[in-house]
């Protein structure tokens, strides 16, 4: 490791003095323009990881649903996964360290983590589409990363614009062996597409046989990746793209998280009674599906209704093929409780709850043979063990009738999710293929559950670690006083459950209720909202 020119490089990306910034659920993320070291330094990083697992790493620069002139950077792991906790400290260490302090730095996490410097190291790079006219672009910051790969000798292919799964599939292929399939945009496109024509060829369609789907890409990369796999699959389904990054602000007024958030479709979306749409978000990793009914009242189906038709229908396959495989679904505290009632009741599926935020969701899925989680806010995905893959594609040979049918579409289903990481684009066909051969409407879809009414506000408090939760983030341990008060409060309302937690990613504490009604779940958050600015050190505006 050249020390020397690691520091005389990293002048060029020169860390403002005293910003200290921290690797937090989805990596760093902040204004563009403060990000040139950090690109630089997870460069390094990335160089490290890459040399301590002999594996390909990846290093993806975007920003996910924040504001355009935001920007970000995370690190992908060996099987397409999020990065290693300890690691994370690693990035937050190395991007808070002041020039003088980058040898030792570096040096500390060889160390520790007895990275063996001759190693080969490989990176790959993705990003996404942000451009701001006076700011480092994604494209720009990609160059920094690549500065800081090559400083230490390590390799890289830059795959330019992808969407933040596609980035994590390509890492999963190359370290997979070729098992999971060819690391490129090509293979990715063909893969699914194979699998999603395959599921949807017997279905008989109405009008000119084909069907369609509405989408908001949020201004962003899902736009441009979709309308470039779009062919692949067009004879099975036809795709109308809105926000498509020509004439909006990325993630303004559009996409995923402002849908989800505001229960409202997004700007610039034709709604046609009855017709299914559905949003990504800036990097293409969420998505949610809505429709208006006659009357014009909007309708959202979130992740938790995701979840809900992809582990039915999951479930059915395994009965009719004859397997009692062990599935799991997983979901976080903002899991709609009427989801949660209907997988355990209806669906008979086993449901946990883990905290926000990908990584949780992803390994506790690992431990099912088929582990199905998604988050309310739409990312999620499932995963099948090795064991169960193999399995189930033996079958698909050997299986003759309806038994034999069923597990050919159970292996092509497989085929079709993006197992490193929740994908909008592989989501969308899974939704689509299975409403097509259930023969089910976006409002038949709907109606498998009625959503508990809820509401959700946040609130400033002087510093949101005062705020700490077990449970899963369902029960406040301190401040001293407030999950009692938090209780007592939801003794006033009927079918009433509340919880409040630090946000990950903004300065903010985070309320959720939900109620038998809208009135009860208003006023069961406004309550806590309350309790949580008088015991947490509220600021600003009293709720
Ligand atoms: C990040 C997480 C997402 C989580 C959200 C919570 C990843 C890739 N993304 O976007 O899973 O739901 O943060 O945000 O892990 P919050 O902590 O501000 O509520
Ligand atoms: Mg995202």
């Amino acid at each position: 490791m050249d020390l020397e020119a690691v520091c005389k490089r990293s002048l060029v990306h020169a860390k403002p003095q005293g910003l200290i910034l921290q690797y937090g659920t989805a990596g760093f993320r902040t204004d563009a323009q403060h990000l040139d070291h950090i690109m630089f330094r997870m460069g390094l990083l990335a160089v490290l990881r890459s040399k301590q697992t002999g594996s390909t790493i990846g290093v993806m620069v975007t920003a996910s649903h924040n504001p355009e002139e935001d920007n970000g950077v995370k690190l992908v792991d060996p099987l397409g996964e999020m990065l290693a906790p300890s690691w994370e400290e690693h990035a937050t260490c190395l991007a808070s360290a002041e020039e003088q302090d980058l040898p030792r730095v570096l040096a500390a996490i060889v160390e520790k983590e007895a990275v063996d410097l001759l190693q080969t190291a490989f990176v790959v790079l993705g990003r996404d589409t942000r451009v701001t006219a006076f700011r480092p672009s994604s494209e720009k910051l990609s160059q920094s990363v690549i500065d800081g790969v090559t400083v230490l000798g390590g390799q890289f292919h830059d795959y330019g614009l992808l969407t933040t799964p596609q980035l994590h599939y390509m890492v999963y292929c190359r370290n997979s062996g070729g098992r999971y399939g060819l690391a490129t945009v090509e293979g990715y496109c063909q893969k699914l597409s194979k699998a999603f024509i395959e599921l949807t060829k017997q279905v008989s369609c109405s009008g000119d046989g084909t069907r369609s789907v509405k989408v908001d890409c949020a201004n962003g990369i899902g736009a441009l990746k979709l309308k470039e796999m779009a062919p692949y699959f067009s004879q099975g389904l036809s795709v109308q793209i809105f926000n498509d990054g020509t004439g909006g602000r990325l993630n303004h007024l559009c996409g995923a998280d402002f849908v989800k958030s505001q229960q409202k479709p997004p700007r610039g979306m034709e709604m046609e009674p009855g017709e299914r749409c559905c949003s990504f978000d800036g990097d293409a990793d969420r998505i949610v599906y809505y429709y208006c009914d006659a009357a014009g009242h909007f309708h959202l189906i979130d992740g938790d209704k995701i979840a809900t038709l992809i582990s039915s229908f999951l479930k059915e396959l395994l009965l009719e093929i004859g397997e009692s495989l062990n599935i799991g679904v997983v979901q976080t505290a903002y899991a709609n409780g009427s989801s949660t009632r209907y997988l355990e009741e209806v669906v008979k599926v086993p449901v946990y709850c883990t905290k926000t935020g990908v990584k949780h969701l992803h390994h506790k899925a690992q431990e099912f043979d088929i582990g199905v989680y998604f988050e309310a806010n739409g990312h999620g995905t499932a995963l099948f063990s090795e064991a169960v893959e193999v399995k189930i594609k033996r079958l698909a040979q050997e299986l003759e009738g309806e038994k034999g049918k069923a597990a050919r579409t159970l292996a092509n289903i497989i085929d079709l999710f993006n197992q490193a990481a929740g994908d909008a684009i592989s989501d969308m066909l899974v939704i689509e293929a299975i409403l097509a051969l259930k023969g089910l409407t976006v409002q038949q879809w709907d109606a498998l559950y009625v959503d508990l009414p809820n509401r959700q506000l946040k609130v400033k408090v002087v510093d949101r670690r005062v705020i700490s939760t077990t449970d899963a983030e369902r029960q406040a341990v301190t401040p001293p006083g407030l999950q009692e008060a938090i209780s007592d409060l939801m003794k006033k309302y009927k079918l009433a459950r509340a919880f409040v937690r630090p946000s990950g990613t903004e300065d903010i504490v985070r309320i959720y209720a939900e109620a038998n009604s809208q009135e009860s779940a208003d006023s069961l958050a406004c309550e806590v909202s309350l309790a949580v600015f008088q015991l947490a050190g509220g600021i600003g505006e009293r709720p």
